[in-house]
């Protein structure tokens, strides 16, 4: 992890500075940290920070079950596991038909590209990210670098709290307002380099469904999900503040369905212009209902992604640490 000085990052308003670069993009703000944009605001004096928001020993694992969303959501395969004897007495695994994105997972910067700029973070094209060898963008540069204070808003409880009703699975969105109203409210504030995890309730209203249920959401075409307001005003309010990456407990950190023929959705917003991982489907009910317990929203997170060189995402292999 290189030191940042985060004054010298310029604001939102003073992208792009590069020439080429879309407006809105980061494209050329860390040289020397190409494939991992906004993971750059996390430095090793972070790292250390972070250590000392440990006070009790609790630990969250930020995962979900691998195989949890049957059947996977938006199409995706199904992995199968196997156990396949090695000897008399001794296994291995075989998972086979694994998707890193079925599950809890982070959206690399190879996940999406940007539809009229024809270019992936930072220019990359298309053609780069299909031919894995030269693993621009690929997941395996993150391995060792999602780790750091990781703040959480719980914007459901906020929700509900204001006696306001909320149906995690219907399209709803919550508003850049409301974000900042659930920080005021937890008496939190967000400091640069910090891993954003936003609780929208998703997960758990998802886990209360019937099988049949659950088969009749999963489609592409018909999955529905309150998510956060993908707005200009939002991404600048997380580069403002220096925020390394943004994890939820919805499929798509935005609200679906989402039309992806429309540039101002936060996938692009997002990952081919400002270079922000985006969290999907992780499990944060039990990390927020502690939070609520002791008044801490802060807390250490370490993730550690796949090192699979060439690769688009990863399930986020991740716990908070409080
Ligand atoms: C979509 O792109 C719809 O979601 P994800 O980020 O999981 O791929």
């Amino acid at each position: 992890m290189k030191q940042i000085d985060y004054d010298k990052i310029p604001t939102f308003d003073q992208l792009p500075v590069r020439k080429d670069a879309p407006p809105e993009s980061s494209w050329g703000v860390f040289s020397g940290g190409e494939d991992l944009g906004c993971l750059n605001f996390l430095t090793a004096e972070g790292v250390v920070e972070a250590a000392g928001l440990v006070r009790t020993g609790k630990v969250f694992r930020l995962d979900a079950k691998i195989g949890f969303a049957k059947p996977a959501l938006f199409g995706r395969a199904d992995a199968v596991h196997q156990i396949l004897p090695l000897g008399p007495m001794a296994h291995d695994d075989l998972l086979d038909n694994y998707n890193t994105q079925a599950g809890s997972q982070w959206d690399g910067l190879g996940h999406v590209g940007h539809l009229r700029h024809d270019a992936f973070y930072n220019g990359v094209k298309v053609s780069e990210i299909r031919d894995g060898r030269n693993a621009r963008l690929s997941i395996h540069h993150w391995a060792d670098k999602v780790v750091g204070r990781g703040v959480l808003i719980d914007a459901f409880a906020f929700r509900k709290a204001q006696g306001r009703p909320v149906n995690p699975l219907q399209r709803d969105t919550y508003t850049l307002d409301e974000l900042k109203g659930a920080l005021v409210a937890q008496r939190t504030t967000l400091k640069p380099g910090s891993i954003l995890l936003v609780r929208t309730g998703w997960m758990e209203s998802y886990e209360k469904c019937t099988a049949e249920e659950k088969s009749a959401l999963a489609p592409m075409d018909k999955i529905q999900s309150i998510g956060v307001e993908a707005s200009r005003e939002m991404v600048e309010w997380l580069w403002n503040n220096r925020v390394a990456a943004i994890g939820t407990d919805c499929p798509a950190v935005e609200p679906l369905p989402a039309d992806f023929s429309d540039e101002t959705i936060l996938h692009y917003r997002a990952l081919p212009l400002l270079g922000l991982p985006l969290g999907e489907l992780f499990v944060l009910a039990p990390l927020a209902e502690d939070c609520a317990r002791d008044g801490r929203y802060e807390f250490m997170v370490v993730s550690a992604p796949l090192p699979l060189e060439g690769g688009i995402a990863s399930p986020p292999n991740a716990v908070a640490i409080k």
